[in-house]
């Protein structure tokens, strides 16, 4: 195994290289190596300065989250960083791709920083539930100061090398070989006999706040924002403030201990659960490593409504030319203006330049008529959601398109494998399921049919990665995961307020618990004429639905559904009116109302999915947990500080998770809510949903 780390000298320069692919993440041997070479070039009388470069396609990316809640081993990152920055000849750090966490911690402990044009610099600890731990929540403000430091922390977002550089991140940006210009640039430094910048010792542009320290709180709190009372920000918050009046060595120790603390918490073991696991859902098991994703460089949209043209906005968004296919002329013209629209109110919104727009806009043909998708190389079908129509339009595409091209559905809930049939080809059929607004939310269900070919659900996969989603291969049922499961939901929450809760009690333990919007308020944004129309086609009825979608109370594009929406406003306003209709709702049926708890709404929310999550297993139609920790966290605004919902049966205890479920089934008489056999079985054997993940890892 070669050194992760070596030396090599280029006259009097010393360029030190770290190569630790995929992304050169600190994990002890590159540790120990950075340590060693730093203080062996520092010796050495021949070496006038020292330059840090990365092998492959990135910066070190930072500490290796593998590592984490293992026993530390020497030298800690601390110490590494340390040595590097009492280094007495001036250090440059070179760096391309993403210095991330750890990597630019060790980029801040050098003098100098020279970046290639499109590296991107961060923290983005505070999205694993953690802080920065090897300093830099006081060398980062020291450099660059409080006010721009603080909502890089506390975002966790990159930002750009032309950002850094205005910011004093960065001292230059190097067009062409960026060793070439880091030793130019080291060059210079000894030439010029600079100072050696340390950030660590850096003081200026913290003078203004640390006279007037109360200014502190109103920055903090402005970047802050919305995760006020979230662990690791309110961290962060703590640990920078240390740069007022704590010193540099003392602060880097409590800043360390900070990070441990925060290392062992439910929230950061749940961030780092859903960061792997969004990295696992696209690895198909049974697929052979060498399977190949056809090269998609056109794409054509079956469907102009709002699915389809979101749909074709994420292709034009990654560059890629997509034919957006309506039946009439006016239906066309229609689709290609409410994209217009969408771009030009993300322009005003300061989201692009009117310069991207036109470059999108200019990816995106509209055509009328399926004769138009000949030359694409993938075409996704988004129209009704009507069985009949869709094999229809197949059948089509299976004439009229080339050879090998990807015929794909964006059907929620419809069977992949019928679609596939009705064509000759039912291998290049695949399911896509995009979640409303489609160039917004990122989760995208891809279904595999029985006869999917592998390189056609790679092909899927690698596309929409490129389009900016995040994908989960999921097998062919009714409502495949998420819509599955979000169907549990929806049957639990429709009893609760028949027993006694109402919806603001509801949505209220449901946003609480950390979700963006409950079921109701979401059942307002939906519309509840969908479920409405469909329960009627049924046969079927909910009481309360269905009343309040027959007085048309449709929800917000009515102003008036669960909730009562003032004009122009998105916020729900509980409403007497549909309280009423609850309690005769519940006279209706018999039901003697109660007080529900907000513990008992969560359980009888969440805990159904959960259950329905074993049974997916249980079937096939998710390969792991962690998949369907994804598609919660992607698809439905799972809080990610609780990992998903499989990952929270596993931090209360599938034990527990098992008892209430089989309290709430024998309760209700409702079998569903009998513990799936899948879940009996862990809880029984005292094992968890991540130790099943690693039996099915083991046995594939
Ligand atoms: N540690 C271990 N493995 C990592 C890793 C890391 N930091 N980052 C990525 N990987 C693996 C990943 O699981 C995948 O594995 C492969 O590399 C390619 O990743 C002390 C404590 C760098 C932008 O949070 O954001 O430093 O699936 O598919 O899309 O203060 O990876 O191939 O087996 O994502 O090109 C802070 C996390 C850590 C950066 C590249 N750093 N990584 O994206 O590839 S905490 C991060 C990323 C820290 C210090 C603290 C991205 C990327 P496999 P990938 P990509």
């Amino acid at each position: 195994m070669s050194e992760p780390v070596t030396l090599r000298r280029e006259g009097a320069i010393a360029v030190i290289t770290v190569n630790n692919p995929p992304v050169n993440a600190l994990k002890q041997a590159v540790r120990a190596g950075l340590q060693k070479l730093f203080k062996e070039a520092d010796a050495d009388a021949n070496v006038q300065a020292i330059v840090l470069t990365c092998a492959g396609r990135t910066f070190i990316a930072g500490a290796d989250i593998t590592e984490f809640g293992k026993p530390p081993m020497a030298p800690s990152l601390i110490e590494a960083i340390t040595d590097i920055d009492n280094v007495s000849k001036p250090t440059v750090a070179a760096i391309h791709g993403t210095a991330l966490g750890g990597g630019l911690e060790v980029a801040l402990g050098c003098n100098y920083r020279v970046a290639s044009k499109d590296a991107k610099l961060g923290l983005p600890e505070i999205k694993l539930g953690l802080i920065p731990g090897a300093g830099g929540t006081q060398r980062l403000p020291r450099l660059i100061g409080i006010e721009k430091a603080l909502p890089v922390i506390l975002s966790g977002n990159p930002v750009s090398a032309s950002q850094a550089l205005k910011d004093g991140l960065v001292d230059e940006i190097v067009e062409g070989d960026l060793t070439a210009g880091a030793i130019a640039f080291a060059k210079k430094a000894v030439a010029e006999k600079k100072p050696l910048k340390r950030a660590s010792k850096m003081d200026e542009k913290l003078a203004a706040i640390r006279a007037n320290p109360d200014s502190y709180n109103e920055i903090a709190a402005k970047a802050v924002g919305r995760n006020k009372g979230l662990k690791a920000p309110m961290a962060a918050v703590e640990a920078v403030k240390w740069t007022l009046d704590v010193p540099f060595e003392e602060a880097i120790k409590r800043e360390r201990n900070k990070f441990i603390e925060l290392l062992v918490t439910d929230e950061s073991k749940s961030q780092r659960h859903a960061f792997f696991a969004e990295r696992e859902a696209t690895k198909v098991l049974d697929m052979p490593a060498d399977t190949k994703a056809r090269e998609v460089k056109r794409a054509a949209v079956i469907g102009g409504g709002t699915m389809g043209g979101g749909i074709a906005m994420c292709f034009a968004n990654a560059g890629i030319p997509v034919t957006l296919i309506e039946t009439t002329d006016e239906f066309l013209k229609n689709g290609l203006a409410k994209i217009k629209t969408n771009y030009e109110n993300t322009a005003k919104r300061g989201g692009m330049s009117e310069a991207d727009v036109e470059k999108r806009l200019s990816l995106i043909e509209g055509a009328v008529g399926l004769e138009a998708a000949k030359d694409a190389d993938m075409v996704i079908e988004a129209v009704f959601e009507e069985m009949g129509l869709k094999k229809e339009i197949f059948g089509k595409l299976d004439a009229i398109t080339k050879k090998g091209a990807i015929l794909a559905t964006n059907t929620s809930t419809l069977d992949v494998n019928e679609i596939a049939n009705s064509t000759s080809r039912p291998q290049d059929v695949i399911g896509m399921h995009f979640f409303s607004p489609a160039n917004i939310m990122k989760l995208l269900e891809i279904v595999r049919g029985e006869k999917s070919a592998f390189d056609a659900l790679q092909t899927a996969i690698t596309v929409g990665r490129k389009i900016a989603k995040v994908p989960v291969v999921v097998g062919v049922c009714y409502g495949f995961v998420g819509n599955r499961m979000l169907h549990r939901r929806g049957v639990q929450a429709d009893r609760l307020v028949l027993e006694g809760a109402l919806p603001q009690e509801v949505d209220g333990a449901t946003t609480e618990f950390g979700f963006p919007m409950g079921p109701f308020a979401m059942g307002d944004l939906a519309g509840i004429d969908v479920g409405w129309r469909i329960r009627r086609a049924r046969g079927e009825r909910n009481e309360v639905a269905d009343t309040l979608a027959e007085a048309g109370r449709f929800g917000q594009k009515t102003g008036k559904g669960y909730y009562i929406y003032e004009k122009g406003s998105r916020t729900p306003i509980p409403d007497p009116e549909v309280e009423k209709i609850i309690l005769d709702a519940s006279a209706k049926k018999g039901i003697a109302r109660r007080p529900i708890s907000k513990q008992e709404i969560i359980e009888r929310t969440v805990y159904p999915m959960i259950n329905e999550g074993a049974r997916i297993l249980e079937e096939g139609i998710a390969s792991r947990p962690g998949d369907i920790d994804v598609i919660w966290l992607y698809g439905y605004g799972w809080p990610v500080w609780r990992g998903g919902p499989m990952h929270y049966a596993d931090t209360v205890g599938l034990k527990h998770v098992r008892d209430r479920l089989a309290h709430y089934a024998k309760g209700s008489g409702d079998k569903t809510l009998e513990p799936a056999k899948l879940l009996e079985r862990l809880a029984n054997e005292g094992k968890t949903f991540a130790s099943l993940a690693n039996e099915m890892k083991k046995a594939s």
